[in-house]
């Protein structure tokens, strides 16, 4: 026994969340967990709606559930949870822990319909909904939420909180509760033997590296493996920063757009050594093409032989599987490996090269309105990578900044993105602050996107978290004008409008509206300024709509 006050259910479960280490929890009214949260000195910061909440929650869970920190997100019952869909189904298909903590209807009323009861609708996008049906339950019940969510594939598991059990006094004999911890899995060591073999004898292999890497905080190991062994290494979206761009053995990252050298390997490689990875096939990443020895390291055996049919499955936390393969290279090879023969990072260096030069003319586009690749090359060149964490949104944005954007310290990039839902920039990059503000966090959206979460703007002002978001404005969705032709042409469905800078000005940041490319880098200058004197800015570029894009699916035959 902890000799802990009388306390009804609510302050208990405020309680449980301090030792899990909880000290802000995004929310939107009503749910009287926040006045919970409060007395227990645990901030709640209150978004605009309840998708910006869960997707601030969502960032800063991917920022620090490698240091053991996950998002906490609290809404009422009815129309709180209905409107928190999106936003939770979000973290379901990018795989981030974080617990939701909705109001419920109360047990005396959880069968009557149109109800809606939040463990039933959540169930095929949370990993575990569970109701708090007695008051006994309640500490079982935090603990198998936080547990869950931290284990095995990361994902947003769902406490629904009653108010007629929750406002019960807990009573005694029931307010223990043991904080619970992400466990470690080490792998079997002849799949580590064999899987190492297989590498060192292949004549042209990849590593094909998830953001399990980011959660392990393993980025190290992975530099010291590929460097070991000489094998270059391309990432997922979600792990875009997970192996530094500026590395000399760095393919890219891969939406649908990749820097051409991914595509090069993803066509040419023999040997396809995946690791910290569910391997989902998805149309914002690009297929591993059939025929090569497939190698798949994940936390979660499920994920093995699901999408693509596996050669060597090897079950283990990214960090110990990289570790034991390290210890087993140096066992094969000496402790220098293969270190000191450039021929890889030589044929890298030229793909890359070529890549740039085909690029070159588009990112230096003149005139106005400007042309998107002008912009993202701009911000790339102006920003101070190490310590920026940026982001970009659905839509045209994801496809132009990802391969363009070098992301060069682990988490100074949130590749987001299974499932797309508009507008999650702004909140990202809220959740990215509140998770390290001494970062310069820039998302990159377009106008539409803006539509979806723009007045978040005004929750980063209020709660203290600056961030700069940048709009590429070009009054419409971008190629939506190929997708429906008529409805464009005719109607105009999918043309926006908006003075973006004024609306930012109005929720208490400041408004920069750019329309030469030149103006691009002061801009951003200023903006950093305003973000370190604690002001958020809004930049608004005014470009066209493009429709280039960094893709090679002839590669890939
Ligand atoms: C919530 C949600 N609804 C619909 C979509 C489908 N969608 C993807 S991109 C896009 C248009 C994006 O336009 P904008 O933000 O202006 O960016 P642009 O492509 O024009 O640069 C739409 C409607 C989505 N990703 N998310
Ligand atoms: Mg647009």
């Amino acid at each position: 026994m902890e000799g802990l006050p009388a306390m009804n259910g609510f302050d208990f479960v405020a309680h449980c969340m301090k030792k899990e280490g909880v000290d802000w929890m995004a929310c939107f009214p009503a749910n009287p967990l926040i006045e919970a949260v409060a007395k227990a000195g645990i901030r709640p910061i209150v978004f605009r709606q309840e998708r910006g909440g869960i997707q601030a929650a969502d960032a800063y869970s991917r920022q620090l559930a490698s240091k053991g920190k996950i998002g906490v997100f609290a809404s009422q019952g009815g129309p709180g949870v209905e409107n928190s869909f999106g936003g939770i189904a979000q973290a379901f298909g990018d795989a981030v822990p974080m617990v939701y903590m909705p109001g419920g209807h109360g047990t005396f009323h959880e069968d009557v319909l149109p109800g809606f009861s939040a463990p039933e609708n959540y169930e095929h996008i949370t990993k575990l909904a569970l109701d708090v049906n007695r008051i006994e339950r309640v500490s079982q019940q935090v603990r198998r939420v936080f547990h869950v969510a931290r284990n095995g594939r990361p994902g947003p598991t769902l406490l629904q909180l009653n108010g007629d059990v929750l406002g019960q006094e807990v009573p005694e004999g029931f307010t223990d509760y043991k904080p619970t911890t992400a466990i470690k899995t080490a792998p079997n060591h002849s799949d580590i033997k064999d899987g190492v073999k297989r590498l060192l004898g292949s004549s042209n292999p990849a590593i094909w590296a998830g953001q399990g890497v980011l959660y392990a905080g393993a980025t190290d190991e992975l530099m010291e493996l590929a460097e070991l062994t000489q094998i270059p290494v391309m990432t997922t979206m979600q792990a875009k920063s997970a192996f530094p761009d500026s590395h000399p053995l760095a393919l890219g990252s891969a939406n649908r757009t990749a820097p051409k050298p991914v595509w090069k390997w993803l066509g040419d490689s023999d040997t396809m050594f995946c690791v910290g990875t569910g391997l989902t096939r998805t149309n914002f990443g690009l297929e591993i093409p059939d025929g090569k020895f497939m190698i798949h390291s994940t936390i979660s055996d499920e994920d093995i032989n699901k999408d693509y049919a596996i050669d060597l499955g090897i079950v283990g936390d990214a960090k110990l599987v990289l570790q034991a393969m390290i210890e087993e290279v140096k066992a094969a090879i000496g402790d220098n490996g293969r270190r000191g023969d450039t021929a890889t990072a030589d044929r890298v260096a030229a793909v890359w090269a070529e890549w740039k030069a085909e690029w070159a003319p588009k990112l230096a586009t003149e005139g106005s309105p400007m042309n998107p690749y002008r912009v993202v090359a701009e911000i790339n060149a102006v920003v101070d990578h190490k310590n920026t964490v940026a982001t970009h949104d659905a839509g045209h944005p994801r496809d132009e900044v990802m391969p363009f954007f070098s992301a060069t310290v682990p988490f100074g990039y949130i590749g987001w993105g299974k499932t797309t839902h508009l507008g999650y920039g702004i909140p990202l990059m809220i959740g990215a602050k509140i998770a390290d503000p001494s970062k310069f966090c820039m998302n990159i959206m377009g106008d539409a996107a803006f539509g979806m979460s723009g007045l978040d703007i005004e929750t980063a002002v209020r709660s203290g978290h600056p961030i700069t978001t940048v709009v590429l404005n070009n009054s419409t969705m971008g190629g939506y004008n190929h997708h429906q032709p008529t409805a464009m042409e005719e109607f105009g469905a999918g043309n926006q409008g908006g003075d973006y800078a004024k609306i930012a000005e109005g929720l208490g940041a400041t408004g920069i509206r750019v329309e030469k490319p030149e103006e691009v880098a002061p801009a951003i200058k200023k903006a950093q300024q305003l973000n370190s004197e604690g002001k958020s800015a809004l930049i608004e570029t005014i470009t066209v709509q493009q429709m280039d894009f960094s893709m090679y699916p002839e590669l890939l035959k």
